[in-house]
C-alpha cells in the first residue's frame, strides 16, 4: 500500500493548516510550461509539502520551537489557460495574501512563476527590491521563443521596475553579461561568495537591497549535492550555511514580505532537494516569526 503523502506544509494541525487568518500562508504552484532541461518541477511543490513533515518543530539555530500557524493553499487552477492567462491567476492568489499583509511563501514550479508573484509584492510596495538566489540570472530577454520561459523571468521582473540584487551566479549567457554590465545590477557570483569569507560582500548586498525585500531561491543556488533534483543543476553551488547566513540576515535586518522556493523537480529514490527545499521554507517563516520586522503589519503570533 503506497505511504499516504501530507498536502499541507509542516507537521502542524490540520484545522491549523486551513486557517484562512493564518499569519503565513504557503501557496503551491506545480507550473512548468518552458522547460528546457530536465523536467518535473510540476512535481516539486507536493513533494516539498509532504517532505515538510519530517522537519523538527524545534529549531536548532533559534533555539526555540517553530511554533507556526501556516494555512495552505489549494494551487489555483491554470488548466486551459495560456501562459500570460496562468500568470495572471497566479498573481492574483498572490495579492489575495499579501493585501491581507500575511506573509507569503510559494513554491514552484518554474522560476516563471516568480514574475506574478513579485509584481504582486511589487503593486503592494512600489519601492520593494527582489533578492535573487539562483545559480543562473534568468535575464534573458527571450529563450526557446518565448518571453515566459523560466530563463526570462528575473529580466521581466526588471521590466516591471522592480529593483534586483543577484547572488549564488555561476552559468550565464554573453546576452546577460552585457545586459547586468549595461544596468550595472549588483551581482554576487558564486565564486565570489564561496572564495571570501570577511562577509564584505553580504555587507555590499545588504545595502544594494530597498527597505522592502521579495526573496526568490531557485533551488539550484546550492550545491547540486545538495539539490540535485533541478532542471539545470549547475557545480560550484552556496553551502547550507551560506545561503541559511545571508537568508536570515536579510530577515533580520529588511522588511520582508513574501518568498518563493521554485526549480525543485524531485529525482525518484532520493528526497534530499524535497527536504532541503522545506527545511529552508521553514527558516525562513522561522526567521521571519522570530526576527523579523514587521513594521506594523499583521503581527504574526509570537
Ligand atoms: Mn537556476
Amino acid at each position: 500500500m503506497p505511504r499516504q503523502q501530507h498536502h499541507f506544509f509542516l507537521d502542524i494541525e490540520p484545522d491549523a493548516a486551513a486557517d484562512p487568518t493564518a499569519p503565513y500562508a504557503v501557496l503551491p504552484l506545480p507550473y512548468e510550461r518552458t522547460v528546457s532541461f530536465g523536467e518535473g518541477t510540476a512535481g516539486g511543490p507536493a513533494a516539498i509539502l509532504d517532505a515538510s513533515h519530517e522537519v523538527e518543530d524545534f529549531d536548532e539555530e533559534l533555539l526555540r520551537p517553530l511554533d507556526l500557524t501556516v494555512q495552505t493553499l489549494p494551487s489555483p487552477d491554470m488548466d486551459g489557460l495560456d501562459d500570460e492567462a496562468a500568470l495572471a491567476v497566479i498573481g492574483g492568489a498572490a495579492a489575495e495574501v499579501l493585501g491581507a499583509g500575511r506573509f507569503l511563501l510559494s513554491l514552484g514550479g518554474e522560476h516563471t512563476v516568480t514574475v506574478p508573484l513579485a509584481r504582486a509584492a511589487l503593486d503592494v510596495t512600489p519601492s520593494l527590491s527582489v533578492l535573487h538566489l539562483d545559480a543562473h540570472l534568468d535575464l534573458r530577454d527571450r529563450y526557446q521563443g518565448t518571453p515566459w520561459s523560466h530563463a526570462c523571468a528575473m529580466r521581466r521582473i526588471r521590466d516591471s521596475g522592480a529593483r534586483t540584487v543577484h547572488a549564488g551566479m555561476r552559468s550565464w549567457s554573453a546576452e546577460e553579461h552585457a545586459y547586468a554590465a549595461r544596468e550595472r545590477l549588483p551581482v554576487f557570483p558564486a565564486a565570489e561568495i564561496v572564495g571570501e569569507h570577511t562577509g564584505r560582500w553580504a555587507d555590499r548586498l545588504m545595502a544594494a537591497l530597498s527597505d522592502t525585500v521579495y526573496v526568490t531561491v531557485d533551488i539550484d543556488v546550492l550545491d547540486p549535492g545538495l539539490a540535485p533534483g533541478t532542471g539545470t543543476p549547475q557545480p560550484g553551488g552556496l553551502s547550507w550555511q551560506q545561503v541559511l547566513g545571508l537568508v536570515r540576515r536579510v530577515f533580520r535586518e529588511k522588511r520582508v514580505i513574501a518568498a518563493d522556493i521554485v526549480e525543485v523537480a524531485p529525482i525518484p529514490g532520493t528526497r534530499v532537494t524535497e527536504f532541503v527545499a522545506a527545511r529552508l521554507g521553514a527558516k525562513m517563516l522561522a526567521y521571519h516569526r522570530v526576527e523579523g520586522r514587521t513594521d506594523g503589519r499583521l503581527s504574526p503570533r509570537r
